[in-house]
């Protein structure tokens, strides 16, 4: 019992020290609102986040009214806000903000709000008030982007201003209030052309206390060929502005136009963007026609949570791009390139050796945050970042380079044992013969069901316990 007690107590003592050695890498996790909206075992709520994954927490979006003012988009967001907030009861170390904005926000009421001095003045008391009645600790400002999307180029300079302002009324409420002063962050551009339209990179690196560099969606079903959502590096067969979409670019872009190192936080997605590609050429750059089938929980076309692609992986070929450091799969015509953990052990220890101030994460709730779909824990991404990183992923290994046989020599039922999910594909004379794409349930057997694409037949089986359910058109809970 003593030396339990003993144990436990060096156990303590070991973590404080070492959180303190590395106290000042930040690991920051967007939470997201609409998370709570998806079907079955995907939805997402603030008790699934575990308080101790991650230094800050950022909940993804409050709006800005037509009146300035920072006020909530969801019915039920005060409630999430207090959940949320909540979390730092059993981690007392973590701190949380509010982001306002994200993607389909967009600009026009930013450029509204920035455009006078009282419009500023009236979000950013707004702003104050608002974090502090919900016990917030910062703001993050999510404005995609400044300069782009309808917004004219003078909002470059504004939002400097509406930083600068931000950061002198939060100094002046906490000398008043001798509260800890708020924190003041933003999510930015990580493609070259938004970086150069949207920031005074220097002047608003002063006043904010760290930036999110969003270094995904570089490449999605937009494009024209497949490509990367999140490269660490230019690849070969990159032209034109994309030898500018990756990792390595975007942060050494900031940081050489005068971004303080400590400041400058890397996107980590959890999620990968999909493709649908003929059958001649399915690498990296092969012709696309826009995005595979929609994820069954996400239901976004383009778009799979990292436990979407563990399902798809099973029965698919996982590829390694070693150029970029990053994987992608194919099956039949769709193809994902997503992140695995040996990707972002490779990205962890280039935070680690570029002395970057860390990274953050986009996000919580695409992660396989309970550890049904991908046989690896829960949060088996998030978890598995680590300053500094751990040693390389070495057995077994989570990727294979072999060559991928064509849609209709996988006839056979190809089965795998390291996932929870089990896949067969089948050729295109299946189930799914003359039926749309889409999910099917498998009358035969509820723990199944049939994934159509392109009249290609892939029967995969839901994790666990859990049984397809044709409400959700999902695996759920018996
Ligand atoms: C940004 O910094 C430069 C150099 O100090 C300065 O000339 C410029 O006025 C600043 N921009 C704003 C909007 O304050
Ligand atoms: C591509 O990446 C390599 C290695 O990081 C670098 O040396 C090269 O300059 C990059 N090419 C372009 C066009 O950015
Ligand atoms: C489900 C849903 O509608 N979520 C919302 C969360 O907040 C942002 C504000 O940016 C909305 O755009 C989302 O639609």
């Amino acid at each position: 019992m003593a030396r339990l007690t003993f144990l436990a107590g060096r156990l303590i003592i070991q973590h404080i020290v070492l959180s303190k050695a590395f106290s000042s890498t930040k690991l920051v996790c967007y939470f997201t609102n609409w998370s709570q909206y998806r079907p079955g075992v995907g939805k997402y709520v603030p008790e699934n986040v575990d308080p101790n994954l991650c230094t800050h927490l950022i909940y993804a979006f409050s709006i800005i009214s037509s009146s300035n003012e920072l006020m909530t988009f969801e019915w039920n967001d005060e409630v999430l806000y207090k959940s949320f907030n909540g979390l730092k009861t059993r981690n007392p170390q973590l701190k949380t903000l509010l982001a306002v904005g994200g993607w389909n926000f967009g600009t026009s009421q930013f450029t509204i709000m920035v455009s006078t001095p009282t419009n500023r003045q009236v979000f950013i008391q707004s702003s104050i008030k608002f974090l502090r009645q919900h016990g917030f600790d910062g703001l993050d400002l999510d404005w995609e982007y400044p300069g782009a999307r309808g917004s004219p180029l003078e909002d470059k300079q504004r939002f400097t201003l509406l930083c600068q302002e931000l950061l002198a009324a939060f100094e002046k409420e906490a000398a008043e209030t001798k509260k800890p002063q708020l924190l003041l962050t933003a999510a930015v551009a990580g493609g070259k052309g938004n970086i150069d339209n949207g920031y005074e990179i220097a002047n608003i690196s002063k006043f904010l206390d760290f930036l999110n560099i969003m270094t995904y969606d570089f490449h999605g079903a937009w494009d024209p060929s497949t490509g990367h959502n999140s490269p660490l590096y230019n690849s070969s067969v990159d032209h034109g502005e994309h030898i500018y979409y990756n990792v390595d670019f975007a942060m050494k872009y900031w940081r050489d136009q005068g971004a303080p190192l400590e400041k400058l936080l890397v996107g980590f997605p959890t999620y990968g963007r999909t493709f649908r590609t003929g059958s001649a050429a399915q690498g990296l750059g092969a012709p696309a026609s826009g995005p595979a089938s929609a994820g069954p929980y996400t239901r976004e076309a383009g778009f799979w949570s990292y436990y979407e692609v563990c399902t798809f992986l099973q029965g698919a070929t996982t590829h390694w791009i070693e150029e970029q450091k990053v994987p992608y799969a194919v099956k039949g015509n769709e193809w994902v390139g997503f992140d695995n953990r040996q990707s972002y052990q490779i990205k962890a220890q280039y935070v680690k050796d570029n002395k970057f101030g860390g990274a953050f994460i986009w996000s919580l709730d695409l992660d396989d945050f309970g550890g049904l779909f991908c046989g690896q824990g829960n949060y088996p991404l998030i978890a598995y970042l680590h300053f500094p990183p751990l040693p390389p992923v070495t057995t077994p290994s989570p990727v294979t380079t072999t060559s991928h046989p064509g849609p209709a020599t996988r006839t056979s039922a190809a089965s795998t044992t390291t996932g929870k999910t089990t896949t067969s594909a089948a050729s295109g004379g299946g189930f799914c013969s003359g039926k749309a794409d889409g999910i099917y349930g498998n009358e035969k057997d509820r723990a199944t069901f049939f994934q159509c694409f392109q009249e290609n037949t892939f029967l995969q089986k839901c994790p666990n316990t859990l049984v397809f359910k044709e409400k959700c058109q999902c695996c759920d809970w018996p």
